[in-house]
């Protein structure tokens, strides 16, 4: 229990509260997404914790950023640990900031506690995460893992035009002193530490979440096209109206999607054109985003959508399409077992939970054994400026990660 006595719980709140001064916003929370200039001082500013501890620091071809500790066989695969350091627009500053702070904590603590591993440990801070500017997210961790052809993620561009790749120059060279570094190599195993974002581990009382898996998305767009008409001269017999019927599209997506508690439906994004009051919509393009822990059942409400738009509309056409799917994920019993045998050994109340939102960890399970650590946030509030955590959960999730980190990387 070394590593984890070695955890200090100031000197990780601390560095929350540094980074979260990047790209903070008027309301405590942050503005930090990717491949902006604030993401670009964030990476700079952990390059410069790491290279304070000698670490070796990287990046990979999509910016992928890395912070390698030594083990005693270099050769060895490397154990992986991070998440990532872009927000949402209107973020917390908890969200993938604490996976990245906690694993530069574990790895210092390691350092203080004198503790050498076989396996090389490296901490990540994966691209583009929550897909806020260039949709959809999981950029980094999905080009890392090969689920998606890099120039699709390089092509990928903002509401204003700016692609990935005109952006990526700025990450990269955010790091100057970091080496460069192929994308994808050969890991023994990626665990994510991260705020649970809802509300199971504080209603019970429990410091420490056992991350089974995580539920199945699917990210769909929807396109409706009318026609522009004045205002004051188009009778309704006449109108195309774009706006009207994706209103009435998404109020039956709704009534039709959100059957129970365990379904998540949501239109977070929409853009009109033209945009103005006197003119009749000519164009809607809006976001679906729905969860299910099923597979199947998440599989025949995407096949639903297209018919349930078509039964809304009345005289635009339309068209549907999904960006990213991603079945429900059960983790590898070797780092679940792993993780809840650190907790308990430490003492610590923990249970088993299955992830409602996203991570990175996602798309490693793919290439390696994978799991995850939650710790809780105030209220389960996230994706939201409000989002809260307590120092103590942090510190405790930091010192379940350092036990695990240390047992996987024994070699
Ligand atoms: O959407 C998600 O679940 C992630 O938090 N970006
Ligand atoms: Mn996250
Ligand atoms: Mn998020």
């Amino acid at each position: 229990m070394k590593a984890a006595a070695a955890i200090d719980g100031e000197r990780l709140w601390r560095r929350h509260m540094a980074l979260a001064e990047i790209g903070a916003t008027g309301k405590g929370g942050v503005n930090r997404q990717a491949l902006g200039a604030d993401e670009a001082r964030a990476r700079a500013l952990l390059a410069e914790w790491a290279g304070e501890r000698g670490y070796r620091v990287s990046v990979d071809g999509i910016s992928n950023l890395f912070v390698r500790r030594e083990g005693t066989d270099p050769a060895l695969a490397p154990v992986l640990t991070g998440s990532h350091i872009d927000s949402q627009p209107t973020g917390g500053r908890f969200d993938g900031a604490y996976g990245v702070l906690a694993a530069l904590e574990a790895l210092q603590a390691l350092d203080e506690a004198g503790i050498e591993t076989a396996r090389p440990i490296e901490a990540v801070a994966w691209l583009n995460e929550e897909g806020s500017r260039f949709a959809p997210g999981m950029m980094g961790s999905e080009a890392f893992c090969n689920l998606r052809p890099l120039d699709d993620i390089l092509a990928v561009t903002d509401r204003a035009g700016v692609s990935v790749a005109d952006e990526l120059p700025r990450a990269l060279a955010a790091t100057p002193g970091a080496e460069r570094r192929e994308i994808g190599f050969p890991v023994a195993a990626f665990v994510e530490a991260h705020i649970e974002q809802g509300p199971a581990l504080e209603r019970a009382g429990l410091p420490i979440g056992v991350v089974t898996g995580i539920q199945g998305v699917r990210r769909m767009r929807v396109r409706v096209t009318g026609e522009e008409a004045h205002a004051g001269t188009t009778p309704p017999s006449a109108r195309r109206d774009a706006l009207w019927e994706a209103a009435r599209m998404i109020d039956a997506l709704q009534r039709n999607i959100h059957r129970t508690e365990e379904h998540r439906f949501t239109v977070g994004m929409m853009e009109i054109r033209p945009n103005v009051p006197s003119v009749v919509a000519s164009e809607v393009l809006f976001s679906i985003d729905i969860r299910h822990p099923d597979s199947d059942t998440l599989a025949r409400l995407e096949a639903g959508v297209a018919a349930i738009c078509r039964g809304a509309s009345l005289a635009c056409d339309f068209e549907s399409w999904t960006i990213a799917a991603s079945p429900s994920i059960r983790f590898d019993d070797r780092v679940v077992d792993t993780v809840e045998a650190a907790a308990a050994d430490l003492g610590l109340g923990h249970m088993r939970i299955f992830s409602g939102a996203g991570h990175d960890a996602r798309q490693l399970s793919h290439v390696c054994p994978t799991g995850m650590i939650f710790v809780p946030c105030e209220g389960g509030i996230s994706h939201n400026e409000a989002e809260n955590a307590t120092p103590a959960d942090l510190a405790d999730g930091a010192r379940v990660l350092a036990e695990t980190l240390v047992r996987l990387a024994a070699g």
